[in-house]
């Protein structure tokens, strides 16, 4: 019997949490070129922990504000401290995706001013944490997976609760907001594969409003 691909599917994940199956498909070549201009002017880099640590999860910023994380603790910056000079701007294509998606999912007139670029190869994970760095928590925030697949920890609004498991794969569009923005979550540790568009890698994009 000849099996197709599963439709593109949205789910309600919980309140204020929405799944936008493969809702960026279409613009995966554009979001990925503008990626590559990104990179090229702050590239990726692992973070220092205020712990001493350093993260496994490779990083870099678009947009007004960048994410970024040294031995004082995490905050938003106006500057990337490798260059010393403003994050790359926000490409149209990224802010464009981002007001969509929130849309479809309820939040409309979401205008991100941060994207944090995280970049996954074998092995890197992201452990349990709050987003809590941006001042507008009444904003929601827009996750784009692209490349290779990972498995998504979804905990509750207290670290102990016991998490969910979600697969996120190439296109993937997740919206947070409402009672979900302030859930505990996490990567597991990323599997190896060979993705047609990436390679060896995954990257996700999470538009934030942060100033
Ligand atoms: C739920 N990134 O960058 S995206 C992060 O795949 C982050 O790189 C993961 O967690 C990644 O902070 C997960 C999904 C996500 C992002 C932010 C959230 C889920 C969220 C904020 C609040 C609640
Ligand atoms: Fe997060």
């Amino acid at each position: 019997m000849m099996l197709f691909e599963d439709p593109p599917q949205n789910l309600a994940l919980a309140p204020g949490a929405m799944l936008l199956g493969r809702f960026a498909e279409t613009a995966d070549r554009a979001l990925l070129a503008a990626l590559a201009r990104v990179v090229a002017a702050s590239p990726i880099r692992r973070m220092n922990t205020p712990n001493g640590g350093q993260m496994s999860v490779g990083m870099t910023n678009c947009g007004a504000a960048g994410w970024v994380s040294d031995r004082t603790g995490y905050r938003y910056d106006r500057l990337d401290p490798e260059t010393g000079r403003p994050w790359p701007a926000m490409p149209p294509g990224f802010a464009d995706l981002a007001t969509r998606a929130a849309t479809a999912a309820g939040f409309a007139g979401f205008v991100p001013d941060a994207c944090l670029i995280n970049r996954y190869t074998a092995q890197t994970r992201l452990s349990l944490h709050q987003d809590h760095n941006e001042r507008d928590l009444a904003a929601p925030i827009v996750s784009v997976s692209l490349g290779l697949p990972a498995v998504f920890v979804w905990g509750g609004p207290r670290r102990a609760d016991r998490p969910r498991r979600v697969r996120l794969v190439h296109g993937d569009v997740v919206v947070w907001g409402g009672p979900a923005r302030m859930t505990f979550h996490g990567i597991d540790p990323l599997r190896e594969g060979d993705h047609a568009l990436t390679g060896p890698v995954r990257y996700n994009l999470t538009f934030r409003r942060a100033l």
